[in-house]
């Protein structure tokens, strides 16, 4: 009895698909009609879960108690009636925005907080709706009109919740509650060095699409082709046999498709002449997809990129990848980046630090991010935050894992500048680990076989001998690995003693490598947290690496001191890691110049 009632709970989860994970999300949402729900939202903190559970620890049920969680958002109660909240009088965070850099009390918090927007909708009986998350760290549940539409986990991957028929004509309101609690077998686990960011950290948009719409696309070369565009549409809804325009002006390419009965179009197109994407030429077409009732425009880049032997070819040219790492972080604000001029900041010191390529550690960064990318000319290998020790054993783990993997190809499939996807940061080699891991590494194949996969390794050291060993490396496409020579081990001015016994044919990417220095504090070079000592180690790193055979790029840890609960010497971090070529105040240390100068000959 209890069996069937399971499986038939299994077969209801299946069929109505209430994971909690990402489902695929609208391609292009900027693209599309849409009214942004950013802005102010008022919010409650809620340690406690009062809003949402009831003094025996049970979600409340209104069915039985008559009374409901905070998302009921009751405003103006009667004179008798007790209500023990009020979203309207309570103060407001911006959203997109993490709650810890916009109220001083929620600065190490990690729990529960409710936000809750009002908003206004004209509703169109002939079109749908969707609610489209931009990230949320880390789970929520959200509601409308007192109603709940869903729940999600993944704090840096976008969700959606198709709401058709669920907006009021005018008013409407929206609530929801986030948790960015850290749990051991989540993705990322409790251990990490960067800030737990809590809240509705990007976009919120009310996507606004006719019945039948145009869902995803893919419009790239296909696998090192660089005369082939290769791709798919795909329509959702009632009359997915509409017929689909793909226009490149440009290119003179305009094609007319009749999808098949899923909606589903797959193409080849072949092209005479093409100016490749390149961070030399980060050309971008103007792409036009349109049906009866839709239309979408993006700007798509085309470039190959494969390995062969110990060289990475960009466009069947050698190519040496000048980058540098960067969290999703505004050290001005303290807080996660908010804004198009934010990303573009953190782009442009990239710039001018002579980069061609920039390392997005170690989770999905916004999607703005990889558009500025593909437009100012950067390379990016791209992450999911598969880091340090997680439970490798857990079947639910390894899905979350793969989810967030999945959801960021998912959404940045058309963006020329990402080259290299990468499965995960220094996990240590274990029988599990390596299961899991190289799973993630087939899975990324299984979706995307136009790019390079990647991982950042660890190294073991005897001596001045330093091996790169790791089994994971046999199924990656480069020998990518961190190395903290002159920081972790070695003193920065024995660095160029050292040589490294490298297992694996393949092009030898650093992901990281650096050592931390407070700006502004000047001492001789063997005083550590100088910026002196900083700026010998890269001098002396750039010695050690320019030996290794095979030696094609690097991404230094990292651009911009970033926040950290790891960090707490109260004089030289301050929760503060240090290791920024920019100080949080944004100012260049001496090493930014000694790597600028270094990539600005290569
Ligand atoms: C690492 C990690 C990075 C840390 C860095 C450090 O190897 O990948 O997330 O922030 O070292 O500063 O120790």
């Amino acid at each position: 009895m209890f069996k069937n009632k399971f499986i038939l709970l299994l077969a209801a989860v299946c069929l109505f698909g209430t994971s909690v994970f990402s489902q695929k999300t609208i391609q292009n949402v900027d693209g599309r009609n849409h009214i942004s729900l950013n802005g102010e939202w008022n919010y409650i903190i809620d340690p406690y879960q009062m809003g949402y559970l009831d003094y025996r620890l049970e979600p409340f049920d209104e069915s039985k108690t008559g009374k409901g969680g905070f998302y009921d958002n009751i405003t103006n109660p009667k004179k008798n009636e007790k209500v023990e909240y009020d979203f309207s009088k309570g103060p407001t965070l911006s959203v997109p925005g993490d709650w810890n850099s916009q109220d001083l009390r929620l600065q190490f918090y990690e729990g529960t907080l409710w936000y809750k927007k009002d908003f206004i909708v004209n509703v169109k009986d002939h079109n749908r709706y969707f609610i489209h998350f931009g990230a949320v760290n880390y789970e929520s549940n959200v509601y409308l009109n007192g109603k709940k539409i869903g729940s999600h986990k993944g704090g840096f991957t976008p969700f959606q919740f198709e709401v058709t028929n669920k907006l009021e004509e005018g008013n409407n309101f929206i609530v929801v509650m986030v948790d960015n609690t850290r749990k051991k077998d989540e993705i990322p686990t409790i251990n990490t060095d960067w800030w737990n960011y809590g809240g509705i950290t990007r976009n919120v948009t009310l996507i606004e699409t006719p019945k039948t719409f145009i869902n995803d696309y893919k419009i790239q070369l296909a696998k090192n082709e660089n005369k082939i565009i290769e791709g798919f549409i795909q329509l959702d809804g009632a009359t997915i046999n509409e017929n689909i325009t793909l226009a490149i002006p440009e290119l003179k390419i305009k094609k007319a498709f009749t999808p098949d009965e899923n909606g589903m179009v797959a193409f080849t197109i072949p092209v005479k002449k093409l100016s490749y994407w390149s961070p030399d030429n980060p050309k971008l077409y103007e792409v036009e997809i349109s049906t009866e009732n839709d239309v979408v425009t993006d700007k798509i880049g085309f470039r190959t990129i494969e390995t062969v032997g110990k060289d990475i070819l960009l466009n069947n040219k050698p190519v040496f990848l000048k980058g540098i790492s960067i969290h999703d972080e505004n050290p001005l604000i303290k807080g996660r980046l908010r804004s198009e001029a934010d990303m573009r900041m953190m782009l442009t010191w990239a710039k001018e630090l002579g980069c061609n390529y920039v390392r997005l550690a170690h989770y999905t960064h916004d999607e703005t991010m990889l558009r500025l990318a593909d437009e100012m000319g950067l390379m990016v290998w791209a992450e999911v935050p598969v880091y340090w020790t997680i439970s490798w054993e857990n079947a639910e783990t390894y899905k979350n894992a793969e989810n967030q993997l999945e959801v960021g190809i998912q959404r940045d499939k058309n963006r020329a500048s990402i080259i290299i996807w990468s499965v995960g940061n220094e996990t240590p080699v274990t029988e599990p680990r390596n299961v899991f891991m190289g799973n993630l590494v087939d899975k990324v194949r299984a979706l995307d076989n136009t790019r390079l996969v990647s991982a950042a390794l660890e190294v073991e050291r005897d001596g001045y001998m330093v091996t790169v060993d790791d089994p994971l490396g046999e199924k990656l496409d480069l020998a990518s690995f961190n190395q903290y020579g002159g920081w972790y081990w070695g003193a920065p001015k024995e660095l160029p003693k050292y040589t490294f016994d490298i297992k694996f044919d393949k092009p030898v990417i650093i992901s990281e490598v650096g050592g931390g220095a407070l700006g502004g504090f000047h001492a001789d070079d063997d005083t550590i947290w100088s910026e002196e000592y900083q700026e010998t180690l890269f001098v002396n790193q750039i010695k050690m690496l320019e030996k290794i055979d095979g030696f094609r790029g690097m991404t230094p840890w990292i651009l911009v001191d970033f926040r950290s609960p790891r960090r707490q010497n109260p004089v030289f971090q301050d929760f503060w890691n240090r290791k920024g070529l920019i100080s949080n105040n944004g100012k260049k240390k001496k090493a930014f110049f000694v790597l600028k100068s270094y990539y600005d000959t290569k």
